[in-house]
């Protein structure tokens, strides 16, 4: 089966822990490592993400291996700061696909300008499972559009199963609105 690996970075408070909390099934928390897995519009993802300051120690060793796709959580209470440019910076060097989350939306509801970057700016609220998940289509659709559509397509099939058991529990949750 394939697993889309994604990293979740950003500064420290920017909301990535929170975020994981609100949509992974099986959340592992080290010291240095945190990840997780998530089903979205079908498409099985490993997410990985790092509890520690030092995000750019992170990606150097996550970049070696093979990720997918990246989202970047901006705290939008503060605004781009130094630290957040060198993240981005240091993705686009890799020429890997991601999307920025303006995230903490619901304390400032202004938009995110960056001057420095034509990637997707999604305004966000960690604990948002809808919104949250908009967004990580937005990934999936930027990493493989026909992937996407080819899952969007399977979905669409089994719905037309009434118990829809063959959905993921996530799907099965935000569908009852839970
Ligand atoms: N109001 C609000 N608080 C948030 C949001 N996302 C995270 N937080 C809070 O911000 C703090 C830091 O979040 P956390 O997920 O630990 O950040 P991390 O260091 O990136 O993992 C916590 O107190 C969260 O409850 C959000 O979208 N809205
Ligand atoms: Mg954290």
């Amino acid at each position: 089966m394939d697993v889309k690996t994604i990293a979740i970075l950003g500064t420290h408070g920017s909301g990535k822990t929170t975020a994981l909390e609100n949509f992974c099934h099986k959340l592992v928390q080290t010291p240095d490592l945190e990840h997780g897995t998530a089903s979205i519009n079908g498409q099985e993802i490993h997410f990985l993400s790092s509890p520690q300051y030092k995000q750019l120690d992170f990606m150097e060793r996550i970049f070696s291996t093979n990720i997918d796709g990246v989202t970047v959580f901006v705290d939008n209470t503060r605004g781009v700061n130094g630290e957040d440019k060198e993240i981005i910076d240091a993705i686009e060097k890799k020429g890997i696909k991601y999307i920025i989350l303006s995230n903490k939306q619901d304390l400032n509801d202004q938009k995110l300008e960056i001057n420095f970057t034509n990637a997707p700016i999604i305004p966000t609220v960690a604990k948002d499972a809808e919104c949250m998940i908009n967004a990580m289509e937005t990934l999936l659709k930027l990493i493989s559009p026909y992937q996407y559509y080819l899952n969007k397509k399977s979905l669409e099939v089994i719905n037309l199963y009434p118990l829809q058991i063959h959905r993921s529990n996530w799907n099965y949750n935000v569908t009852n609105g839970n």
